[in-house]
């Protein structure tokens, strides 16, 4: 993507993705009840509905009005790989879709923009909560216009993990391996549904912890940026950024402790 102009301003970034999560999130809140699987992706466990196509073309379209200039990766839509901005916008419009297609609270729409390849803002709704986060790099992370900072880390031992599954069978089998060493070593084991909605619920302190091995960027960019902002460490097992082989997050102390679990256990291979 080459860059023409100067560099956005991240708070008007920010601005836009919340207005156009909170229409979104209003499109997809009102389309739950009786929804029914459309399609299928990577296998029949990995659904799609028509909400999750009708959220992403309303949101791909709210930002090329304001942005013309400005490059959209969709989960649904794919990346148009358009954009002369330096801005991309990396949106997933429902996350939680087996969440959503049960009738489920936590599922939402979550919409980041990266600037030359770093997420600086972010937006992320859970319309069936009432909440809305938002967050600027560098410039903390708010719910519904109040700073948020997370809880301090708790020894692993009494920390409540989250974590997910993917949707293929194999990896779900090792992932179940490694759930086997991780069980009796922590309080509990919380399995949302939504990647998103544990990464906002980390910074909460609903939880204390979290990993999952097979997300897509749009599944942590605009949540691992309220994450981060919100005083946890957002990366992937070996040390570096958050990655498709594992997500893991924390405060720093506890991310690392559980960093010390997951790695001898394969716990970002497929076994
Ligand atoms: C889902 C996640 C879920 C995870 C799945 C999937 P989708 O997103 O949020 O927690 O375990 O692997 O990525 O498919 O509902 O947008």
């Amino acid at each position: 993507m080459s860059t023409t102009g100067a560099a956005p301003d991240r708070e008007s970034l920010r601005d836009l993705a919340v207005r156009v999560a909170a229409e979104a999130g209003e499109l997809a809140r009102e389309g739950q009840a009786g929804i029914t699987v459309l399609d299928t992706k990577s296998s029949p466990t990995d659904v799609v509905t028509r909400m999750d196509r009708a959220t992403e073309d309303l949101i791909r379209a709210r930002l090329l009005a304001e942005r013309p200039d400005d490059a959209v990766l969709g989960e649904e839509g794919g990346d148009d790989e358009g954009g002369t901005s330096g801005v991309r916008w990396v949106v997933d419009p429902i996350d939680g879709t087996v969440n959503y297609l049960y009738g489920h609270h936590d599922w939402a729409v979550s919409i980041a923009a990266e600037v030359d390849g770093v997420v600086v803002a972010a937006a992320v709704n859970v319309p069936r909560r009432g909440e809305m986060y938002e967050a600027v790099l560098g410039g903390g992370a708010r719910l519904d216009g109040r700073t948020i900072q997370a809880p301090p880390a708790v020894p692993l031992d009494q920390a409540l993990v989250a974590t997910g599954f993917g949707y293929l069978p194999e990896r779900r089998a090792q992932q179940a391996r490694i759930l086997l060493e991780v069980v009796p070593r922590v309080r509990d084991i919380r399995r949302g549904g939504s990647a998103a909605v544990d990464l906002v619920g980390l910074a909460m302190g609903r939880v204390n912890a979290y990993y999952e091995r097979g997300l897509h960027v749009w599944d942590w960019a605009a949540p691992g940026l309220v994450a981060s902002e919100a005083g946890l460490r957002v990366g992937d097992l070996r040390g570096g950024p958050p990655s498709e082989d594992l997500v893991i997050a924390g405060r720093p102390e506890l991310q690392e402790s559980l960093r010390t679990l997951l790695a001898p256990l394969g716990a970002d291979t497929d076994g």
